[in-house]
């Protein structure tokens, strides 16, 4: 389990990887926790977000898979587990991705699957072949093999899917979030010992700096074609 937030915070999952957060632009983003109707549990987790800005605005949570942040191997696993429930906000269109967070990606052009908010909790099974690259970029060219051999976070992005947009009062609560089909092999040998070096002294806020630019070539409606390029300068 990469985390269920049985343990009543947002700033860990269960591997002690870090959940991180950005709004671009004028946007904003909170992370909350449920502590009641939970699909697993007592507790999950709500992101609550306004889209905002003129230029291909989003806004997004993510969580690493380590307390190192380093890559991992997924390719003997076969996809995710979580549950989810969510509603787009008003205003605005935006699209939910889940993103997969590969260090051979370096224009943001993640593979990212394409998920239909529900005002009801529900849990799926998402095998790593339902994620989809985008038609631009680094992403384009590779294969899902090679996106799930160096797997670094998991990111839940709501992307505006105009250029200007204003969209308030997205949510997307998520639960039980968990890489299925085997284990999570930590082939990069994350350098946790007894005597973890960090300390549970971090407050969250969206203390990123964030320089998005989408380049949209809407060629046909189901495909969005633009280009993240996020400069996030985490302050822990
Ligand atoms: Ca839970």
């Amino acid at each position: 389990m990469l985390d269920d937030f049985e343990d009543g915070e947002l700033m860990y999952n269960n591997r002690e990887g870090y959940w991180t957060q950005w709004a671009s632009e004028t946007g904003t983003v909170n992370r909350t926790l449920i502590t009641s109707g939970a699909p697993q549990g007592s507790y999950a987790m709500q992101v609550t977000g306004d889209v905002k800005g003129t230029n291909w605005p989003s806004i997004s949570v993510a969580t690493n898979l380590n307390v190192g942040n380093t890559a991992e191997d997924l390719r003997n696993t076969t996809g995710l587990k979580i549950c989810m429930k969510g509603k787009k906000g008003s205003g605005g269109t935006v699209t939910f991705f889940i993103q997969l967070i590969s260090t051979n990606i370096t224009d943001y052009s993640y593979w990212r699957y394409s998920w239909t908010p529900s005002s009801n909790w529900t849990c799926l099974s998402i095998p790593w072949t339902n994620f989809m690259p985008p038609a631009y970029g680094q992403g384009a060219s590779l294969k899902l093999s090679d996106v799930l051999s160096c797997v670094r976070a998991f990111q839940w992005a709501i992307v505006a899917e105009t250029q200007s947009c204003t969209s308030t009062g997205n949510e997307w609560s998520m639960d039980a979030i968990e890489v299925y089909g085997g284990i999570i092999p930590s082939t990069n040998t994350p350098t946790k010992t007894n005597t973890p070096t960090f300390t549970r002294t971090f407050t969250p806020s969206n203390t990123f700096t964030n320089t998005v630019t989408h380049t949209s070539t809407n060629t046909s409606p189901p495909t969005n074609t633009f280009t993240n390029t996020p400069t996030n300068t985490a302050t822990q």
